[in-house]
């Protein structure tokens, strides 16, 4: 993953040798915010970064032209060499809030080395898994607190936060899937989930967009 990155936070896991399979660890989770005490990489997203994601360009460009480009979500990550049946672990902090009515969202991807499942366990908040496979079939699943959702090879997922603090969750995946942003940056997801009387409300992307 590219972006903001912080190293260099905790010694034994980031002396890791990447050439060689892991070793035996076990990592504590703070229980107030989910975060991973021992991680080897943080990675921030701001709005600048989500840049042509929203369906409100325009309030994202005059946003940033002010001077305001909060955080809009944090990837504690404990990586494993892209090497066949060793997993990656990330914790996803996604903050709450909304561009328009359109709620705080992760960029969202597709795994570029396909066959490639991934496991979400919700720790913290509410919201919701956008998926979106590649002829265009949409689904989405709950995603908060205390409950798990599998997400299949071949479908593209976004994590929205619907609610009032911070959704926070632990993604297991093969640390040899990749990232492909490229495909949803360009097409994008056919839904988008925006705030609709106090409530969250899946609508066509395509009647939002500006
Ligand atoms: C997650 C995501 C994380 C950030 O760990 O990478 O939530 O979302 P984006 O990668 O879409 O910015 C995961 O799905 N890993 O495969
Ligand atoms: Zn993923």
């Amino acid at each position: 993953m590219q972006g903001n990155v912080i190293f260099n936070v905790d010694a034994k896991l980031s002396t890791m040798n990447m050439s060689k399979l892991p070793k035996l660890f076990q990592v504590e989770l703070d229980r107030r915010t989910g975060i991973p005490r021992r991680y080897k990489r943080k990675l921030v997203r701001r709005l600048s970064d989500l840049r042509g994601f929203f369906s409100d360009n325009k309030m994202v460009g005059q946003m940033l032209e002010r001077g305001k480009n909060p955080i809009i979500y944090e990837v504690y990550e404990i990586p494993q060499a892209p090497s066949e049946g060793l997993f990656s672990l990330a914790c996803t902090v996604l903050r709450p809030g909304k561009i328009g009515r359109e709620y705080y969202f992760t960029k969202g991807h597709f795994h570029a080395k396909e066959p490639a499942s991934e496991v979400y366990v919700g720790l913290k908040g509410r919201g919701m898994l956008l998926l979106q496979n590649r002829e265009g079939k949409i689904a989405h699943l709950p995603l908060e607190a205390g409950n798990v959702v599998y997400v299949p090879p071949q479908w593209a997922h976004r994590a929205i936060n619907t609610g009032r603090g911070k959704l926070v969750f632990l993604a297991v995946y093969p640390s040899s899937a990749g990232h492909d942003y490229g495909s949803i940056k360009k097409s994008g997801f056919a839904k988008l989930v925006v705030e609709r009387g106090g409530k969250p409300a899946l609508i066509s992307s395509r009647s939002l967009k500006r």
